[in-house]
């Protein structure tokens, strides 16, 4: 069966684009500020099993369609040489007359007729009087069903209610609700299912759809782990190793490999979360231009991997790391070089910057200067919830939106004491092996892929939690 083509159609800027975008999983489809962004009508396929099964036809926003419906009424002959309204588009589209005038609504009306369903598009926040019901009359001369779709893409006043009299006066019937920023799963579902009953010879489409779309979620979620868990390794692990002709050399050297290890750290975080967001259809691709930009770990100040205060935001609490003490038995299993009046300094305060604070390990041997692993008790927790939180950010998101993802915004601690307690037997593992960084280097050591695999247990368990919290709002 060919693909069920579906035109979206309605006025200049209510989000037409933007629900292309959402629709197909795509955030590199160009939309702008100013009205009148799309230029010419254009399929946009979606693929299942590489077979195309759905194509969206975006079209340029409506602005005079009164104009048109006059020149077709005028045009649309009398008695028994009345055209039917595709045969009157169809004249219009040919008449060089009004090309100058109405050359972007010609491109939409030559997109709307290779449509078998017309989804016309509404901002709810616009007045449904004048020029939009001169629109929904207009398209209904293509003959084809329609189904109205209710966006809400800026601020204002929800006249939904008026819209969905307006539509239903104009005798569409069926009207979904269907946000391209927030764009959750169960409007998307409405709306298929209602192409569905329009076009019943489809339904198997949408049920097929809707299996994939879980398969996917659930692909992405492990796969997201399992980044996470490289990320957590590679960091966890890594140490910085330089040869120096002496020791006084090696000390000269000190604080800029120091640097060095950091933006090195840095580096590899900001590549986890590139990958996650690549993997949820936000990749590097997308970056440019208007679309989605993924920054904020570029080291500016609040939110350096590094500042004190990242450590407390995403580092576990006292109470908990109490529990996982507590859970072991001695704090000393678990946090090997920090003993109890440590971590009780770090409660009281006094010792904060102990395992709080900056504890990336030096040593100088003759010559040798090696900087690194971090042995602050809170890094692993760190790293693991700010990669979280870019997750959080992208594992919901509407590819119509084009906000930054900032990792920063983060709050609390999201790991239960078993869960840290895991977490950091794992780091201190990865501490103890520099050959499994994969900064500058490609491990490939068995022991390794079995703390990774140890970690994205850890990891997963996390991001389904939150994928709980996510779905409930
Ligand atoms: N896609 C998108 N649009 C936004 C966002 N924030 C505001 N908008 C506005 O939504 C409109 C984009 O709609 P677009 O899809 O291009 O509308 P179209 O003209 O009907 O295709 C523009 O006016 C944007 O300014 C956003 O984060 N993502
Ligand atoms: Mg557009």
């Amino acid at each position: 069966m060919s693909a069920l083509v579906i035109a979206l159609a309605g006025h200049a800027n209510v989000g037409k684009t933007s629900l292309v975008s959402a629709l197909t999983r795509d955030a590199t489809l160009a939309v702008n500020e100013a009205a009148g962004t799309t230029r010419s009508h254009y399929l946009k396929t979606y693929a299942l099993a590489g077979e195309e099964v759905l194509a969206f036809v975006d079209t340029p926003g409506f602005e005079f369609a009164s104009r048109i419906n006059k020149w077709l009424d005028a045009h649309g002959g009398e008695g028994s040489d009345r055209l039917d309204g595709r045969a009157v588009l169809a004249a219009f589209l040919e008449d060089a007359d009004t090309t100058a005038r109405h050359d972007k609504e010609k491109e939409a009306l030559r997109g709307v007729l290779r449509a078998d369903v017309i989804a016309y598009v509404a901002d709810v926040v616009l007045d449904p009087e004048g020029q939009v019901v001169q629109e929904v009359r207009l398209l209904r001369r293509a003959g084809v069903p329609m189904i109205g779709v209710l966006n809400n893409l800026h601020a204002g006043d929800d006249q939904s209610e008026r819209w969905v009299e307006m539509l239903r006066r104009e005798g569409v019937d069926n009207i979904v609700r269907l946000d391209a920023l927030r764009f959750p799963a169960a409007q998307e579902e409405s709306f298929f299912v209602a192409l569905g009953v329009m076009r019943p010879e489809h339904g198997a489409t949408f049920e097929r759809i809707k299996a994939l779309r879980a398969t996917l979620d659930e692909q992405n979620l492990v796969r997201a782990a399992v980044a996470t868990a490289e990320t957590l390794v590679d960091c966890l692990a890594f140490q910085h190793v330089t040869s120096h002709g002496t020791e006084e050399e090696a000390k000269r050297y000190r604080s800029t490999a120091n640097e060095r290890f950091k933006e090195m750290l840095r580096q590899r975080e900001e590549a986890g979360f590139r990958s996650i967001a690549d993997i949820y259809g936000f990749a590097e691709t997308a970056l440019e231009g208007e679309s989605l930009e993924v920054r904020s770990w570029s080291g500016a100040v609040t939110d350096d991997l590094f500042d004190p205060d990242a450590l407390r935001r995403y580092g576990v609490s006292a109470g908990t790391l109490a529990a996982v003490g507590a859970l072991t038995g001695s704090f000393v299993d678990v946090l090997g070089g920090f003993g109890v009046g440590t971590l009780i300094g770090g409660v009281s305060g006094a010792a904060a910057g102990l395992w709080l604070g900056r504890r990336v390990s030096t040593s100088i041997d003759a010559g040798t200067l090696k900087v690194g692993p971090v042995d602050a008790v809170q890094f692993p927790s760190v790293l693991l919830n700010r990669s979280v939180d870019c997750w959080r950010q992208v594992a919901r998101r509407s590819h119509a939106d084009r906000a930054d993802v900032e990792v920063g915004a983060g709050d609390g601690e999201r790991l239960d004491p078993r869960e840290v307690q895991s977490l950091i037997r794992l780091a201190r593992k990865c501490s103890k092996r520099p050959e499994w960084s994969g900064i500058g280097g490609r491990p490939g050591d068995p022991d390794r892929s079995r703390t990774v695999d140890g970690m994205t247990e850890v990891v997963e368990a996390l991001l389904r939690k939150q994928l709980a919290q996510l779905d409930q709002r």
